[in-house]
């Protein structure tokens, strides 16, 4: 896909907290698989301006707020933005990850949002009843959310995704949008790594219903700059800070999940 700009007069900062992939990581994907340069602000040391602080700065009450509500944030020369989805939308055509009609772009901004549900609803298993809240003091609650999540959430998302590859016949079902890598491919491939990585018995049972999800998961994570980044220090592992965290308690059987948790589904 052609990109609307070859070389922006500012650079793509991100501002992303550094120990995580979080949200901030569907960027760097972007980014990375692409190929633009970017800086991963927060990454880099105090003493170079980096750190939570430089982060701090553009929330409400710092001293740079623009109007950004939590991150990430993606600032260009003056234009700064947030909402993962929004900035993922914003960049998209400047990198080359998006087909150029409109319809095409809305598709993907739809897709995009959707998977945006899901990762809310996976970090909602650790986290139902408030985020200012450790998991150990939720994990009650969290056990019940997890047993409606992956006894049924879990799978209705899962097989969405796989039925739109089913359907761009002309990909070869290789593609969410259009017949090229888009930034809804990477952030599939995002999302189904880091269920992975928090549900790996479930998702385990899920990967023979999802063949084309898995293929291109699996073509995402081949292709060179996208490798080159998953093996590199720039990517941060998965860890029980993030959205997708490996609480084995929660990671139930999606045939018996609701019944153990003693849960019912209306
Ligand atoms: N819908 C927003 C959610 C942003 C969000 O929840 N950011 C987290 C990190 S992933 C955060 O630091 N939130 C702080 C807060 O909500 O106070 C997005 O997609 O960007």
């Amino acid at each position: 896909m052609t990109r609307d700009e070859t070389s922006p007069q500012h650079p793509y900062e991100l501002f992303y907290w550094p120990s995580i992939q979080g949200r901030g990581e569907f960027i760097r994907l972007a980014f990375e698989a692409a190929g633009a340069p970017y800086v991963d602000v927060a990454r880099l040391p105090e003493a170079k301006g980096g750190g939570a602080r430089a982060i701090m700065a553009l929330l409400p009450g710092g001293a740079a707020w623009t109007g950004a509500f939590a991150p990430p944030i993606l600032r260009v020369g003056d234009l700064v933005l947030s909402q993962t989805v929004n900035i993922l939308s914003f960049l998209a055509p400047r990198l080359g990850l998006v087909p150029r009609d409109e319809a095409s772009r809305a598709r993907a901004l739809q897709i995009s949002l959707t998977l945006a549900d899901l990762v809310t609803e996976a970090h909602d298993t650790h986290h139902p009843i408030a985020t200012g809240l450790y998991y150990e003091d939720q994990r009650p609650e969290a056990h019940r959310r997890a047993a409606h999540f992956v006894g049924t959430r879990l799978r209705k998302f899962l097989l969405y995704f796989e039925r739109l590859l089913e359907t761009n016949t002309e990909s070869g079902g290789e593609h969410l949008v259009g017949l090229e890598l888009s930034y809804v491919d990477l952030s599939l491939f995002q999302t189904l790594t880091g269920l992975a990585y928090a549900f790996p018995k479930a998702m385990a049972a899920f990967e023979a219903q999802i063949p084309l999800s898995i293929a291109l998961r699996d073509r995402v994570a081949a292709l060179p700059r996208v490798a080159a980044y998953i093996a590199s220090e720039r990517r941060p592992p998965f860890n029980e800070s993030g959205i997708f965290r490996r609480y084995p308690e929660l990671d139930l059987d999606p045939a018996t999940a609701l019944e153990a948790a003693g849960e019912k589904s209306k």
